[in-house]
């Protein structure tokens, strides 16, 4: 019996991964190198000092943890700039109807987010006030794979795992959903996101029962 959903930010509500992205190419580049699309991939739901530990090492770098900590905020300051400029017209398709049909549906919803700007987005999008709790990344003190942070938003809506659903767009949060005895759904593509129970492409013309469905309730 499912009573609860708890949601990832970045990748699932909206398409903040892309702004990541281009302020960690603009740190990579700065620092005299580059890194592909597909290694972002493994920075997805990975927190601000472990993704910085991986492009350094992509990049062959060392350099001590006061540098480290510079480097990691400026790239937060870029990340910010483009944060600060978004509105609900960011949400991603699909979002606002499918929380509709959850509230129609007396199922709660929780954020479940990496991100120590999960709060910010939320504002920005509107979507502050109408979660049941927001966890992020100034909560928590174990990073995805560790079902940390998925513990506490259903700890939070008094909801046991295995009657919640966790989306996710990184195979790490899937991981995290796995090991804390949660249904994983994952958002984006399937060869990313293999372990999860099911995996949809987005929100857009999707409706709860297909999920029941699809994670065979
Ligand atoms: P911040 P999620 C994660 O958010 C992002 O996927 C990941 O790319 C980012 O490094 C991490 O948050 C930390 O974000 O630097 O804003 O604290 O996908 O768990 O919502
Ligand atoms: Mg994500």
């Amino acid at each position: 019996m499912i009573e609860a959903c708890i949601f990832d930010l970045d990748g699932v509500i909206v398409d903040t991964a892309k702004y990541h992205f281009i302020a960690w190419r603009r740190l990579a580049n700065e620092l005299g190198f580059d890194f592909s699309e597909e290694d972002n991939e493994k920075l997805k739901g990975v927190s601000r000092i472990d993704s910085l530990n991986l492009i350094l090492q992509w990049g062959g770098i060392e350099m001590s943890e006061d540098k480290k900590q510079e480097w990691a905020t400026r790239k937060n300051d870029w990340y910010r700039e483009y944060i600060l400029k978004m509105g609900a017209d960011e949400m991603l398709e699909g979002v606002r109807e499918f929380l509709d049909q959850l509230k129609a549906n007396d199922i709660k919803y929780a954020l479940g987010s990496a991100s120590k700007n999960a709060g910010t987005v939320m504002k920005q999008i509107g979507l502050e006030n109408e979660f049941q709790a927001i966890i992020d990344g100034t909560k928590t003190t174990k990073g995805k794979p560790d079902p940390q942070v998925f513990q506490m938003g259903a700890d939070a809506m008094g909801v046991a795992p295995e009657n919640c659903i966790v989306f996710e767009d990184a195979a790490k949060g899937v991981e995290a959903a796995l090991n804390g005895g949660f249904y994983a759904v994952g958002v984006g593509k399937p060869e990313h996101l293999a372990k999860a129970h099911m995996v949809i492409s987005g929100f857009k013309n999707l409706g709860w029962q297909d999920i029941l469905n699809g994670i065979q309730q």
